[in-house]
């Protein structure tokens, strides 16, 4: 993987060099409290992590390395005739930490070609389940099946340096990364397409050969591929598959464990799951009036019902955003420009702007605006990919350029196993009375 690992080296001694010299001088610097509700409501907003791949601003939204969404569209290198960035810039400035030239994110490109061949028992796996096995499980399932590949935990079993680990786990995330989309599309071929399977194509950049395999050779679809596989790839270190990712990793799990846990975390509907939801969720409520472009007092008498049944309104609230997504917006545009007269993607731009005063009205919603997933399924669905249980997969694949730059900055920097501190209510009592510290682990 020659030059690219090379720059990963140097900028990983450096950045061991730094955070040493930062800890050594302001390890004692205090950065924030913890309060009681904090710990019963999901930690949020207390920072617990480093992640140094991207961080998410609540007004702003996501900056991968500091460059915003329309930033990347701009600077990130493009396929021939093609307008929106490639994921494999993407990764390489995750990994990196500059914005990549063509040549660099062609090589990128290039390793992954020459790394994707999925070893037969992998197929044979996702083959052993029933066919209506959720897409995700199938794929869970392959990428397990791929963990017999792991350079880490053959390394590691033949007594490895602790300052080496970092190289086996680059080498088995590239690697993995490689293989994905000839999993996710085998998965989407064998469940949807009569088992007909289609040949990976060695002259296209990666996500241009998934849109291929999965069987849409459409420009747009090949076009929105590489927007998708861009603008879902990181969401700092917080979120579920990412922080799951990370702590499995910690344990000095391999990179196939420690992505297989964090995408399990994925397909919860709380967290990747909802594209599928939300567009399970406008095709029900196209079914239930009758049309397929219901006006805006049709979507908020729907959307009151979900609410009143005691269900979310799938794509929108987030845990640390309070604005409309910029994910969203990209998809907004990118259906602005390709398909404006689209009824379904036109129902979700009436959706966004029925469902956020409904959300806001009832006073407990923290943001009512939409997230990445609100849009997402009708862009899919424009093309022909109407199978809306598959769609995480497809987030799935994306996440994976964002974990494993992750994981490999983890292992670069040693960071140790993660182990926060856990109290019981029993607890919570005795301090709240001024009686804490019985036992003093
Ligand atoms: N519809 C209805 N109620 C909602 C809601 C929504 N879209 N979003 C939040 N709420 C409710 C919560 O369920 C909670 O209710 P209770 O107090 O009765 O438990 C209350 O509003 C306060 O929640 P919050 O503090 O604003 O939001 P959280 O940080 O707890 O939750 C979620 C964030 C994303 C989980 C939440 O907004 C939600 O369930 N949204 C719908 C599902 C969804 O779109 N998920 C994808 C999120 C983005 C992502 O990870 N993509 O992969």
């Amino acid at each position: 993987m020659g030059i690219i690992k090379d720059r990963f080296k140097a900028k990983a001694d450096a950045a061991n060099a730094e955070i040493k010299q930062i800890i050594k001088e302001h390890g004692n610097k205090v950065i924030g409290e913890v309060t009681l509700s904090q710990i019963y409501q999901g930690m949020r907003g207390m920072t617990g992590l480093v992640t140094e791949t991207s961080l998410l601003d609540a007004q702003e939204g996501i900056r991968f390395r500091g460059y915003s969404i329309p930033e990347l569209q701009q600077q990130l290198p493009k396929a021939p005739k093609g307008e929106q960035p490639l994921p494999e810039g993407l990764f390489y400035l995750m990994l990196i930490g500059e914005l990549p030239d063509a040549e660099m994110s062609n090589r990128v490109t290039d390793i992954w070609q020459r790394r994707s061949h999925v070893p037969n028992h992998v197929f044979a796996a996702i083959d052993a389940l029933p066919i209506n096995t959720h897409p995700m499980t199938m794929f869970v399932v392959g990428v397990m099946a791929l963990q017999t590949e792991s350079y880490f935990a053959k390394a590691y079993g033949e007594g490895i340096n602790k300052k080496d680990y970092w190289e086996p786990i680059f080498d088995d995330a590239m690697i993995l990364i490689a293989r994905l989309p000839r999993i996710a599309a085998y998965i989407y071929r064998r469940k949807y397409k009569n088992n007909e399977h289609i040949h990976p194509n060695g002259l296209l950049d990666w996500a241009g050969n998934l849109a291929h395999m999965l069987g849409y050779d459409d420009h747009g679809f090949m076009e929105l591929m590489r927007l998708y596989m861009t603008i879902h790839a990181d969401h700092e270190g917080g979120n579920v598959s990412a922080h799951t990712t990370h702590l499995v990793g910690s344990a000095l799990s391999d990179p196939y464990l420690a992505y297989a846990a964090g995408m399990n975390g994925l397909a919860g509907p709380l967290h990747g799951l909802a594209n599928q939801e939300v567009i399970k969720w406008i095709f029900e409520m196209q079914e239930e009036l009758n049309t397929d472009a219901p006006t805006k007092e049709q979507i908020a008498e729907y959307v009151k019902k979900t609410l009143s049944e005691g269900k979310v309104v799938p794509g929108y609230g987030h845990a640390v955003l309070r604005k409309t997504d910029p994910r969203f917006t990209a998809q907004m545009e990118f259906g602005k420009l390709h398909m404006p007269e689209d009824k379904l993607v036109n129902t979700v731009w009436n959706i966004y702007e029925v469902v956020p005063p409904i959300l806001q009205s009832l006073g407990k919603i923290k943001n009512p605006w939409p997230n990445v997933d609100a849009h997402s399924g009708a862009l899919l669905v424009h093309y022909g990919l109407k199978e809306y249980e598959y769609y995480t997969v497809l987030f799935a694949v994306s996440r994976a350029l964002g974990v494993m730059a992750s994981l490999i900055w983890d292992r670069a920097l040693g960071l140790p196993l993660e182990r926060p501190k856990s109290v019981t209510t029993e607890l919570v009592k005795l301090w709240i009375e001024g009686k804490d510290n019985i036992w003093g682990e």
